[in-house]
């Protein structure tokens, strides 16, 4: 039987059918009744299965490093919680929550710290993620409202995507958004860097980091003139303030913004014709927009580009946050952000009122609690002395990461609820807290569209693992407040946020779910997917006093110049098949062939004046601390800026670990951290030796210059360089028959051990000469004996290597794709599925596939 449940990704928000096929093992296909993805997943929701074992789960609560009952760790949370807000004060203690709770979780989570506890010291890692275009929407819409679906994009003769790499972060929509573009829609894509996005567009901007406001002011401004404002939308919709016209008069005609984003003219007259000329136009925004010092800023100017041109509550017309997590949605409507109360309402008096009736709440938070880099630099500064930290990894995701382990590190009581043992996070943790994780657990989500779906359950609560609102309820009964925390499933809290949402509201607030808080058990178990208002401001009405929206006057801010010390930029973001801290995607031997290692990718300008090898090992310092990559020189950068990812930790490299980077500057509006542009340096690094070592057993993280884990099928992998002598490594392999060839003036040591005749673990490095390709080693791990050619690396006879996997679904590697291209003489991407099958399930790796078609361009950038 399969249970139809959602991806625990993105915020596309799929549907999935997950059938089980054993206690831990499920198959996972695309729903194809959800409206989100027709059936269709992406890479990362395909392979969901290889993360659902119980490797590294956390099953047991923990005080310290001792297993305890659930009712020992949540007396002592419960009692550690009210004995700090008794001699210090409500705002003494704090929740860092997140997108990736369910509705249900995070309403109780809010409920307790708002109305019970009575601080707003509840914050979410969206704080990270979209609160900029919170921000934006509250001031152009007076409510937090996206107007936009999925369909818009199925509209649309013209889709620009800002800041945005869909074709890896949003794969579903992308595909959605091709599927438009094959029909004749046009694509332009806005982003410092030539991501898979960018290359399949009709048109590419790599404009200068933080120069959006200038661009779309100067669309503004051009529409102006070319007359294609929609000067009966404004007169009827819009309240445009004195002198906003005006604030257009200087620094926002072509050339001049050509400057600023440090475009050739040529291209931005082009977009800005194709915009002029396309009333059906879509803007998709996420983090390029959002994760900037001038974040709400730059929501603003493209709201306004949209109302003035009338493109909004129409279809195929719509300015789209798209968002990350796949409950940030969710989130906002049950007020998981600290200067947010719940369902959509805020810190005016009459909300704080109505809310407080609503819920009888005793201690009622009056005012904004503190933002999440606030919240952190709070409890280091002894401001806050209990924090509880539930489904996030702060010490990793959060800017000048390092500071926040210091500050977790001094805090009397920190409580993190988790599906994984041991993260970065929770290595600071006093009660670590065990949360049924995807696949266990019951509620709903809200996706980008705002389609609430059902997340269910089909698989059995591991060891002792609980559901989030499950934990969060016993310790607000053991607080003290059972009645209001007496839930016996989710179904009655998600009835109770139904009804706050339609609790005195005349329509003023948005956001409702009437005719839904009627559903009893069985009702709710049975819910289709839905969505909330599903034509937001199809009658040109806003959710502010006088029904207007605003067009938010805003301009562009100097780029700070560069320091002599600090001579580059540095952009963070993602890679196609990892998802965030790699607690779970990290699983995945599949996905971990799209990228292996954390790579900082740099201009080959930069790479010759610096000395920097495609391949070579290269330290990124910022003001806030340093961190080791594998360089790629790729002219997909623009000269002076770098980028890495975000995806590794402690616990997988020791590089690469990026959260240390970034400053802890925030949005004055949002509070969101800027993490997309921080003044950074590169310097080449030199190893004297390098290797990997294998091991079909967990082993700690070897200590040395680079080690940088790999899952692998039956084992991990260990990517490795060093200086000084490679035979410290050798007692990190485990006992048993050891085969090796060491000659140590070359410095060369291969070492195989084996157990039972299989192949346990093998340790391989070199100081000049080559290494054999890993991929025959580690499927020796799998033969029940060992092949008698171990150390040579490979079988008798001929190699062929596959190189990178490009095609996760089918295994299918680099080399194999060149050649069939090659030798068949293919030109198109379904040419290339039809021959070997390339890109023909999740489709996820069709950009990377189109790219290698081309003649030119940087083919290992796949
Ligand atoms: N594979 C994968 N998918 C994911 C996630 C994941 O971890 N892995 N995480 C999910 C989450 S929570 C989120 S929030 C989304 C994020 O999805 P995206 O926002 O698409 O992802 P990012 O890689 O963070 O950044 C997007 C792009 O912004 C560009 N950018 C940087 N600075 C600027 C600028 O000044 N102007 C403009 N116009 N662009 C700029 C970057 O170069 C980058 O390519 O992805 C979601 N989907
Ligand atoms: N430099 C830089 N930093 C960034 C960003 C960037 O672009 N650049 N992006 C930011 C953005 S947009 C985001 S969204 C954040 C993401 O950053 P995080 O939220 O820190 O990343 P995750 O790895 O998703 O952390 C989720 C944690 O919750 C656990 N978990 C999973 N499911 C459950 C559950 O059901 N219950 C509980 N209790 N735990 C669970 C996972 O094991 C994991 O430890 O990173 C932000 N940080
Ligand atoms: S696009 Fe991919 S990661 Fe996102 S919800 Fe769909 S399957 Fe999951
Ligand atoms: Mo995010």
């Amino acid at each position: 039987m399969s249970v139809k449940t959602t991806c625990a990704y993105c915020g596309v928000g799929c549907g999935i059918l997950a059938t089980p096929t054993g206690a831990r093992t499920a198959s996972i296909a695309g729903d194809p009744e959800h409206p989100a993805n027709a059936g269709r997943l992406c890479s990362k929701g395909t392979h969901l299965g290889e993360t659902i074992g119980l490797d590294g789960r956390l099953l047991t609560p923990m005080i310290g490093r001792k297993q305890a009952t659930w009712d020992k760790a949540l007396d002592l949370v419960a009692k550690r919680f009210r004995d700090t807000i008794a001699a210090h004060g409500p705002d003494s203690v704090a929740f860092y929550v997140s997108g990736q709770l369910l509705t249900e979780d995070y309403y109780v989570a809010n409920k307790l710290m708002k109305g019970f506890i009575g601080s707003a010291n509840i914050d979410t890692n969206s704080r990270l993620c979209m609160s900029s275009a919170v921000a934006g929407h509250l001031r152009a819409f007076g409510e937090d409202v996206v107007p936009a679906n999925y369909s818009d994009l199925d509209a649309a003769d013209l889709i620009v995507l800002v800041g945005s790499n869909t074709a890896w972060c949003h794969p579903i929509v992308y595909q959605r958004i091709r599927a438009r573009c094959d029909a004749g829609a046009k694509l332009v894509v806005i982003d410092p860097r030539r991501t898979e996005t960018a290359d399949e567009a009709d048109l590419h901007l790599p404009v200068k980091p933080g120069t959006d406001v200038a661009l779309m002011n100067g669309l503004l401004a051009w529409c102006r003139d070319a007359g294609v404002l929609d000067n009966a939308y404004l007169d009827a919709h819009v309240a445009v303030s004195d002198g906003f016209w005006d604030s257009l008069a200087d620094g926002y005609d072509l050339w001049s913004v050509a400057k600023t984003c440090d475009v050739p003219v040529a291209d931005l007259r082009r977009f800005y014709e194709l915009f002029a000329a396309n009333p059906r136009t879509v803007t998709m925004f996420s983090q390029g927009i959002n994760q900037s010092l001038t974040g709400t800023d730059q929501v603003n100017a493209i709201v306004n580009v949209h109302l003035a041109t009338g493109r909004i509550g129409k279809p195929g017309a719509a300015p789209f946050s798209i968002t990350g997590q796949p409950n940030a949605m969710g989130g906002r409507e049950v007020g998981g952000l600290a200067n947010t109360l719940a369902a959509h309402m805020g810190f005016a008096p009459e909300d704080v009122a109505r809310v407080g009736r609503f819920w009888a709440a005793p201690n009622m938070a009056s005012a904004p609690g503190l933002k999440a880099v606030d919240l952190f630099r709070a409890v280091g500064e002894g401001r806050i002395k209990a924090v509880w930290i539930m489904a996030t990894n702060p010490a990793v995701s959060m800017p000048d990461a390092d500071r926040v382990r210091a500050a977790l590190a001094d805090c009397p009581f920190v409580v993190v609820s988790d599906v994984i043992a041991d993260t970065d996070t929770s290595a600071y943790a006093h009660v670590r807290l065990p949360a049924a994780a995807w696949g266990e657990k019951d509620g709903t989500v809200t996706n980008s569209e705002r389609v609430i779906s059902r997340q269910r359950a089909f698989m059995a609560l591991p060891g002792e693992a609980k559901p989030d609102w499950w934990i969060i309820a016993q310790v607000a009964q053991r607080m003290g407040w059972r009645s209001a925390f007496a839930y016996d499933r989710p179904a009655d809290i998600w009835l109770e946020h139904c009804r706050l949402s339609t609790y005195q509201n005349d329509g003023a607030r948005r956001f409702a779910l009437p005719g839904h808080a009627a559903r009893g058990n069985a009702e709710y178990a049975a819910m289709q997917p839905f969505r909330w208002d599903d034509t937001p401001f199809a009658d040109g009405r806003f959710p502010t006093p006088d029904g207007r929206a605003r067009m938010v006057a805003v301009a562009q801010k100097p780029v700070a110049g560069t320091l002599d010390a600090w001579p580059m930029t540095l952009n963070t973001g993602r890679y196609r098949d990892q998802w965030h801290t790699m607690t779970r995607t990290g699983l995945s031997p599949k996905l971990a062939r799209h990228r292996e290692e954390p790579l900082v990718e740099v201009h080959p300008d930069d790479a010759v004046r610096l000395g920097i090898a495609d391949g070579g090992l290269a330290r990124v310092a910022t003001p806030q601390g340093d961190s080791l990559y594998r360089a790629q020189v790729t002219p997909t950068q623009r000269p002076g800026e770098l980028f890495v990812p975000i995806h590794w930790t402690d616990r997988t490299s020791t590089g690469g670990r990026s959260g240390r980077l970034p400053r802890p500057l925030t949005d004055p509006v949002s509070g969101q951290p800027g993490f997309k542009a921080t003044p950074a340096r590169i310097a080449a690094v030199a190893s004297d030796w390098r290797g990997f070592l294998i091991v079909r057993d967990e082993t700690p993280r070897p200590d040395c210059l680079w080690a940088t884990r790999v899952a692998v099928p039956c084992g991990t992998v260990w990517d490795l360089a060093g200086e000084g002598d490679a035979a410290k490594l050798d007692r990190l392999l485990p006992r048993g028959e050891r085969i090796e060839a060491i000659d140590s003036a070359r410095g060369m040591r291969r070492i195989a051990v084996l157990q039972d005749g299989r192949l346990a673990a093998a340790l391989f490095v070199t100081r000049d000469g080559s290494l054999p390709s890993r991929d025959w080693l580690v499927a020796q791990l799998a033969e029940a004996s060992a092949a008698p050619t171990l150390l040579a690396g490979r079988a008798p006879g001929v190699q062929v290597d596959r190189g990178p996997i490009v095609c996760a679904c089918f295994d299918i590697g680099l080399n194999t794709i060149l050649t069939t291209i090659a030798e068949q003489r293919l030109t198109d991407v379904a040419a290339i599925g039809k021959a070997i099958g390339a890109g023909t399930n999740c489709g996820s790796c069709r950009p990377a596939l189109a790219k290698l078609l081309q003649p030119k361009g940087s083919s290992h950038a796949a």
